[in-house]
């Protein structure tokens, strides 16, 4: 699976006539390839993304350039691949804003809960200049953010009890994101929260370590915990946006003209992305009732209880971000409305 994930990248040794492998060994030598690796699984629209994004920098550079795509943390966690990306030996990847914030910590005002009230208000935030003005902060960690794609609202399960209030969270181990806000949300809410790489969580839920974790439908059916996790709750807590990034060196060895075809690259597959996630997330939660878990509906005034109680979380972390910066979001956010 995981060599024919990256088939036409390594086909030249032994193939074809003499004459021609001459040739395609002197392309192969001038090639750039792209170490692309994410998180999430090969079946998750972010897999699909990246194999997008694969298609057209293969097509348009004319194999210029060739695209490595390797799925279910194969290369490592958000975090690890991100900083495999500052040493420049891996080219891309696509985490979550909150594990970003470990390394610019203006990151963590896109996981306030309950900050965008729907994608489509964060989309037109994120790709707007606030979003970019964010993007250009990565600079100085020597990575390139180059789009926002959608890893989208997170939802809770666990193994123990149906969550419909806020008196529910109390007493539940929830695996958070390496992130301090979402740790101190989850406090505030009564829940106790242990923080931990994606790639460890299966294993954990399994194990009892904890007893639950959120994430997108998407990611609880496709990650299969159902098999793992008893009870959902739409929380839509938190609107996790993710970022495709590129190792700024390696961005930099690029020629102009293929630095546009992969910017340009990542913006499309990312619309594309997007499109099949949204999709993804409103399909998937019948599904997993079909597995069997048992959904609990979040009532609106139980939802404005839980905003309201991590609402000096959030002040706190406005304080620490700087009011201008966080002003500017919120305003934002207002004008796509
Ligand atoms: C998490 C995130 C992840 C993604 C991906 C695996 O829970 O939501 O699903 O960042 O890289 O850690």
């Amino acid at each position: 699976l995981f060599l024919a994930a990256c088939g036409g990248s390594d086909s030249t040794q032994g193939n074809g006539s003499a004459s021609n492998g001459e040739e395609v060994a002197t392309e192969q030598t001038d090639s750039k390839t792209i170490r692309a690796g994410i998180g999430l699984n090969n079946e998750h629209p972010q897999y699909k993304g990246l194999e997008k994004f694969a298609e057209l920098v293969e097509e348009r550079t004319d194999g210029s350039i060739v695209v490595e795509t390797y799925h279910s943390g194969q290369l490592g966690d958000d975090r690890s691949m991100m900083e495999a990306l500052q040493l420049g030996t891996q080219e891309v990847t696509v985490p979550s804003t909150a594990p970003i914030a470990n390394f610019v910590s203006e990151f963590s005002v896109f996981d306030f809960p309950f900050l965008f009230p729907n994608s489509e208000v964060a989309d037109e935030v994120l790709d707007g200049e606030v979003g970019q003005s964010f993007l250009d902060k990565l600079e100085d960690q020597n990575l390139m953010g180059l789009a926002y794609w959608e890893n989208g609202f997170r939802n809770l399960t666990n193994s123990k009890q149906p969550v419909a209030t806020q008196e529910d969270f109390q007493g539940l181990t929830i695996r958070t994101m390496e992130n301090d806000l979402h740790l101190e949300a989850f406090r505030a809410l009564g829940a106790n929260p242990t923080p931990m790489a994606f790639t460890e969580l299966f294993t954990a839920m399994q194990q009892g370590t904890v007893d639950g974790q959120e994430n997108p439908f998407a990611t609880i059916y496709l990650e299969g915990y159902y098999e793992v996790q008893q009870h959902v709750s739409n929380t839509n807590h938190i609107y996790s946006p993710f970022v495709f990034m590129m190792s700024k060196s390696f961005f930099d060895s690029l020629t102009e003209e293929e630095q546009e075809i992969v910017s340009e690259a990542a913006l499309e597959a990312g619309a594309y992305q997007r499109e099949l996630n949204r999709e993804a997330n409103e399909t998937y939660l019948a599904n997993l009732q079909e597995e069997g878990m048992t959904y609990t509906e979040i009532s609106e005034d139980e939802r404005q209880k839980m905003v309201e109680t991590v609402q000096p979380v959030i002040d706190k972390y406005a304080e620490n971000i700087g009011t201008e910066v966080v002003e500017k979001v919120y305003s934002a956010i207002e004008a796509a409305q």
